[in-house]
């Protein structure tokens, strides 16, 4: 977003008082609270998530704000540092309700404010770092981290200068041990499966990379717990800052929206202390792999399934995607029959009501939540959502021709893009438009192009049952237009 070009007064610190009587707002004392977490990754999920219910925490625990760091651009921090770090959360429900959120006390951008980054990181003060980084954002292999990414490649030849996640993270908790401080803990916030696992591999692996005995001690000290994050937060746009401008009477330059769902689970494993989460709803448990596997494999994978395949029936958004009776009952199908029944979910848990609950939040007419937005990085998405979904169904033998579809809907629409010149937001994005301008339409030429991915489709790519299903679904969206998607959905 870009900073308002009016003059209208800004949201801050000074302005807050005088907010209308029905715009929540920080009870607490700001100017009483101390940081206690470095937040890398300060985008509008973390803003709408994490940050809210921190700030419904402060007034009884004061040392829990948050300094956020953007990785690359200053935009959130130029935006919110004249505002004190205050900014609007809009929740869309029936009715619009504002909340001014007051958790962030500090934002920082490290590209270019390196050792105030690092002064927080060693900040005995600073007892938890969090991220909401994207999946892309952890530079992951198989099993550690991909040293042969830039980043990582830049971080492992300067330790001390980092630009990726992990090589801050390990550069902080270098500085600790050599400071003789205790480390702090660390909290993956994103869409990955077994994210703090997945997160402690890859910090170990650099870390062994540049100095053993600091992997040693990370390895013994250090807690990695894993976490499930769930609220559905379409980009902020203009309309949303001129409804924010209108019942603030102020400007905000970077409000969020989300919807008033939210849902946070977290591994109670921490070494240095933690906020009293469940104080503010936030579920502590001993073993959230249950609640991860159900969040993406029935809420994220059908939210990509509506992406591509409704991109293809050039839908514009969640709930126009909703409103079309073949997508809508294809995607509930694919929940019910397909993944529902090997989602292995938490022990109690009832499949029916959760895919319910999940048809009526995409449903939510008052939200504007732009396919495109969650076609983005598919090829970080895919495999965490849906292939391991697929590779279940194959092991024990359960039908995989639904399933297909929507991968069959994402190489649909990376032709389609491709073809028209459209870069995708996908790391992978050089690769997969290569193979896109080269696509012939025949299924067994483009499945067998899109397979060798490996990055992607390792796991899967030998299996021939998988080949055949994909081929087969990648034929039946035919053309892809919107009336052989539909025909394609209708018979699945
Ligand atoms: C979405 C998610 O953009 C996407 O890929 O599927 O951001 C989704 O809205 C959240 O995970 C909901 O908690």
């Amino acid at each position: 977003m870009t900073a308002p070009v009016d003059t209208a007064p800004r949201l801050s610190d000074g302005t807050l008082a005088g907010l209308p009587a029905d715009v929540r707002r920080p009870s607490y004392d700001r100017a009483a609270t101390r940081i206690g977490i470095v937040h890398f990754g300060p985008g509008a999920f973390h803003r709408a998530h994490q940050a809210v219910y921190l700030d419904g925490l402060l007034g009884d625990e004061p040392d829990w704000a948050i300094s956020a760091v953007s990785l690359h651009s200053p935009g959130v921090r130029d935006a919110l540092q004249p505002q004190d770090g205050l900014y609007t959360l809009a929740l869309i429900g029936e009715r619009t309700q504002l909340r001014v959120i007051g958790s962030i006390r500090e934002v920082l951008c490290a590209p270019q404010q390196r050792k105030a980054v690092l002064a927080r990181l060693v900040d005995p003060q600073v007892r938890l770092v969090t991220l909401t980084i994207t999946e892309k954002g952890y530079c992951l292999s198989a099993d550690g981290v991909d040293a042969a990414h830039p980043d990582i490649a830049r971080d492992l030849v300067s330790p001390e200068q980092p630009v990726s996640a992990i090589g801050w993270l390990v550069a902080g908790l270098r500085e600790r041990r050599a400071l003789g401080l205790a480390p702090y803990t660390v909290l993956s916030c994103d869409n990955l499966a077994d994210n703090g696992g997945r997160l402690r591999r890859a910090v170990l692996d650099h870390a062994r990379r540049i100095d053993a005995g600091l992997a040693a001690w990370i390895e013994a000290e250090v807690a990695f717990p894993r976490s499930m994050v769930d609220s559905i937060t379409p980009a902020s746009d203009e309309a949303l800052r001129a409804r924010v401008a209108l019942g603030l009477g102020v400007d905000d330059a970077w409000p969020v929206q989300r919807e008033p769902y939210t849902q946070w689970v977290v591994e109670d494993d921490f070494r240095s202390g933690r906020p009293a989460f469940e104080r503010v709803g936030v579920v502590m448990s001993g073993d959230i792999a249950g609640y991860d596997r159900a969040k993406l494999r029935l809420l994220n994978a059908p939210h990509s399934t509506l992406a591509y395949l409704g991109s293809l029936m050039q839908l514009e958004t969640v709930a126009d995607a909703m409103r079309e009776p073949v997508l809508a009952g294809f995607v509930e199908r694919l929940m019910r029959e397909d993944i529902a029944p090997n989602v292995g979910a938490p022990a109690g848990f009832d499949a029916d009501a959760y895919v319910d609950a999940i048809l009526e939040r995409f449903r939510n007419p008052a939200i504007r939540h732009l396919l495109a937005q969650i076609a983005w990085d598919g090829s970080q998405k895919l495999p965490v959502r849906l292939l391991g979904t697929i590779a279940d169904a194959l092991a024990t033998g359960w039908p995989i021709d639904r399933l297909c579809l929507p991968v069959a809907g994402w190489l649909r629409f990376v032709v389609r893009q491709a073809k028209a010149g459209v870069a995708l937001v996908d790391p992978l994005d050089a690769a997969l438009s290569d193979i896109g301008r080269t696509a012939t339409g025949e299924p067994a030429h483009d499945v067998a192009a899109f397979l060798g991915l490996d990055a992607v489709f390792a796991p899967l790519s030998g299996d021939a049952r998988f080949t055949a299903a994909l081929c087969d679904a990648y034929a039946a969206l035919g053309d892809a237009d919107p009336a052989a998607v539909a025909r394609a959905l209708a018979a699945a």
